[in-house]
C-alpha cells in the first residue's frame, strides 16, 4: 500500500536547477573558477557547501580559503540565488506536477518534500503549492547530502510513513540513489540512460503517470 509520495524540488517541481547555476556562475567571477552547464549537472541535489567544494576542487583552489571565507563564498552565492528566485511564481511549476499533486491528494496519499535546499519553503510557498504538502524537510537540519538517503528518511518520518510504503520522485542521480538507499520506489524525471537506477523512469514532468507508477509499483 503506497502511503506516501515524496518529491524533489529542484527539477521536480520547478526548473531552479537554471538559478542554481547562474548564482554559482556568478560566484565562479569572484573567484575566478569557470562553471559550465555539465559541471552544473554534477551539483544537482549537493548542498550548498558541498557544491562550493567541489567547485573549488575543480579549479583546484581546495586550500585556499578558510572555513569562514568558505562559509562566505557560500552566503555570496546564496544572495545571488535568493534574488533570482523572488520572482518565481504559479507560472514556473513544472508540467503536470500541479495536476499529479492534486491526484495524489484524491487518492488520499500523504505528500512529503525532501529537498535539499534551504530556500525550499519560500520556492514552494512563491510557487503556491504549499498547501499541498504534508510536511517539508528541514535542509538545515541534515547532516548528510543526497546520495545518502537522510533527507528522505527523515521526510518519511514526518508523515508518520514506512519509507517501503513510499514513493520518491528525483531528477538526479544523487538523489535516486538516496531514495533507493532509503528503502522507496524511486521515479526518475529525465534521461533514462543517467537514471538507470531508478524503478521508473519519465522523460520530463508532463509524462509522469500516477496510475502507472501505482501498477508497477
Ligand atoms: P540551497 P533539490 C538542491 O535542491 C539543488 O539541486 C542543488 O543544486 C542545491 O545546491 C541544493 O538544493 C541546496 O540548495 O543552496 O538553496 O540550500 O534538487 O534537492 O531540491
Ligand atoms: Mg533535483
Amino acid at each position: 500500500m503506497i502511503e506516501a509520495f515524496i518529491f524533489d524540488l529542484d527539477g521536480v517541481i520547478t526548473d531552479t536547477a537554471k538559478f542554481h547555476y547562474l548564482a554559482w556562475k556568478e560566484l565562479g567571477l569572484k573567484i575566478d573558477i569557470e562553471i559550465d552547464e555539465e559541471f552544473n549537472e554534477s551539483l544537482k541535489g549537493i548542498s550548498r557547501m558541498e557544491s562550493l567544494e567541489r567547485i573549488l576542487i575543480k579549479g583546484n583552489k581546495q586550500n585556499e580559503f578558510t572555513l569562514k571565507e568558505k562559509e562566505d563564498l557560500a552566503n555570496d552565492k546564496n544572495k545571488y540565488y535568493v534574488e533570482l528566485i523572488k520572482h518565481i511564481s504559479p507560472k514556473d511549476i513544472l508540467p503536470g506536477i500541479e495536476n499529479l499533486l492534486k491526484e495524489i491528494k484524491l487518492n488520499n496519499i500523504k505528500i512529503g518534500l525532501a529537498s535539499a535546499s534551504k530556500n525550499a519553503t519560500m520556492v514552494l510557498n512563491n510557487l503556491g503549492l504549499n498547501s499541498y504538502f504534508d510536511f517539508i524537510a528541514d535542509a538545515a537540519k541534515c547532516k548528510n547530502s543526497k546520495p545518502n538517503p537522510e533527507i528522505f528518511i527523515m521526510a518519511a518520518n514526518g508523515l508518520d510513513v514506512d519509507p517501503l510504503n513510499s514513493i520518491g520522485i528525483e531528477d538526479a542521480m544523487a538523489g535516486i540513489d538516496a531514495i533507493n538507499s532509503a528503502n522507496m520506489y524511486s521515479v526518475g524525471v529525465g534521461d533514462k540512460d543517467s537514471l538507470n537506477k531508478a524503478n521508473i523512469v519519465f522523460e520530463n514532468t508532463q509524462t509522469i503517470d500516477f496510475n502507472q507508477i501505482v501498477n508497477s509499483y
